[in-house]
């Protein structure tokens, strides 16, 4: 196995060994932020005695609220001089926070990134297309001086614009991509309608992240696109991406725990969750100098999954994302989150890339509807086809989610697509 930085294979005790370190280096510099300064003495935290990485549940916790709150400048640490950059959350959940960015932080960044990108297999020989938004959304400056780093000629592409982006693909070769994964979809689609073979296409590796998508997506992904498809995790109070990727096993996504303490707590008792269950991620920074956070409440689903990675490095590996706390819909009394409705439709043949989730309310009763995009070619006149995939897809549904909700089939390319995150959930209820 190659690796890019010697850390990924440091021993567990080495780890620890400098998690314990860096652990206290940035309690000291937290207190200098205003926020940590006053929260750290409400909690009785005196910084000098967090010592060890055992010390992190005598921490406070911080929530996106926090952050909220002390916008613009409550959690800085560092003078303003110091500051190079400054990005924000995409506010996928409400108003955004920032988050600030020393010479020093872009380049562990930009370090971090490129650890993440090698071990997805790309070489300084590859050419990188970066699909996402440029902007204060991360993945577009932070996967891009990932890319530099590793020494690729790296193309900013930006987001959307499919046919540019095909042709850039095809003039200059490009042999890696980063790509949300609802527009890879997308683009998929576009592949497949344009009547391309996917094994003419150049590209052979994509990175693929920054929202929830399915075990079911990335495989269309692969196939139709003809390339091996990685997930990448990470979010802005962490950085970005970078945080934690998969290797070649593509088995989970390897948490950097050289630059991040992680936890998995129960969301309702904060306790730890037992060894390999599911429970709310909670991180805390490392090697940030700007804004450090400690123990920041990511919303994000996940476990850590049991055992070592057959790839060799030691850094734990977190599963694929649930969903966020903030997505689950209660339907009847019962917890659903979109994943489990998108690992349901990507999984029959006749769907399409596309689908939408709606609530409503009938009376007093919650109403599940999904809208389902069916390929063009099933989408004939047939009614009684197409009231079959119907019934198919409703009872496959009812199976995963012990609701009933209603199908409604419609054309592909039919339902709102974006060029940034995909918002697939319309909730109807309290606008009725
Ligand atoms: P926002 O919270 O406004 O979307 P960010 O751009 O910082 O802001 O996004 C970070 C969030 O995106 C994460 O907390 C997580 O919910 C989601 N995310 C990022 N990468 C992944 C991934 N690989 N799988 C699932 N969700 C992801
Ligand atoms: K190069
Ligand atoms: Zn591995």
């Amino acid at each position: 196995m190659e690796i890019f930085h010697t850390a990924e294979v440091l021993s567990r005790d080495e780890i620890a060994h400098v998690q314990s370190r860096r652990l206290a280096r940035t309690v000291k510099r937290a207190a200098k932020s205003p926020f940590y300064k006053a929260r750290l003495a409400q909690t009785g935290v005196d910084p000098d005695s967090i010592t060890s990485v055992d010390d992190i549940s005598r921490l406070p916790l911080t929530t996106k609220d926090d952050l909220r709150e002390s916008y613009p400048f409550g959690m800085l640490a560092d003078e303003h001089r110091e500051l190079v950059r400054l990005h924000a959350s995409s506010g996928t959940t409400g108003s955004p926070t920032v988050v600030y960015h020393t010479d020093n932080d872009l380049r562990t960044w930009a370090d971090l990134m490129a650890r993440c990108m090698f071990m997805a297999g790309i070489r300084k020989d590859d050419v990188f297309q970066n699909m996402a938004g440029y902007g204060l959304f991360t993945g577009g400056l932070g996967i891009h001086y990932g890319a530099e780093r590793l020494g690729c000629l790296t193309i900013p592409a930006g987001a959307g614009n499919t046919a540019r982006q095909l042709k850039l693909i095809r003039d200059f070769n490009v042999t890696a991509l980063h790509i949300i994964p609802s527009y890879a979809l997308y683009l998929a689609g576009v592949v497949a309608e344009q009547g391309m073979d996917p094994r003419d296409l150049p590209p052979r590796i994509a990175l693929i992240g920054a929202e929830p998508h399915s075990e079911e997506a990335r495989r269309r992904i692969e196939e139709m696109l003809g390339l091996k498809a990685f997930n990448s995790y990470g979010l802005s109070e962490m950085n970005g991406p970078g945080v934690a990727f998969e290797c070649e096993h593509q088995d989970g996504m390897h948490l950097w725990e050289d630059s991040y303490i992680a936890e998995i707590l129960n969301p309702e008792t904060l306790e730890p969750v037992a060894e390999g269950e599911v429970g709310e991620l909670v991180m805390t920074t490392l090697t940030r100098e700007a804004m450090p956070l400690l123990r920041y409440r990511t919303r994000d689903l996940t476990r850590f999954i049991p055992g070592e990675c057959a790839c060799g490095r030691t850094h734990r590996r977190i599963d694929r994302i649930a969903g966020r706390a903030d997505d689950m819909l209660i339907i009847k009394g019962v917890n659903i989150y979109p994943m489990q409705i998108e690992q349901v439709l990507l999984a029959v043949p006749e769907v399409a890339q596309n689908y939408q989730i709606v609530l409503h309310r009938e009376g007093f009763i919650d109403q599940l509807t999904v809208r389902v995009e069916i390929k063009e070619e099933f989408f004939v006149e047939d009614m009684r086809a197409l009231g079959s995939i119907q019934k198919r897809i409703a009872g496959l549904l009812r199976n995963e989610l012990l609701v009933t909700p209603r199908i409604e089939l419609v054309e592909a390319k039919s339902l709102p697509t974006s060029d940034g995150k995909a918002s697939r959930v319309v909730d109807m209820r309290d606008k009725q």
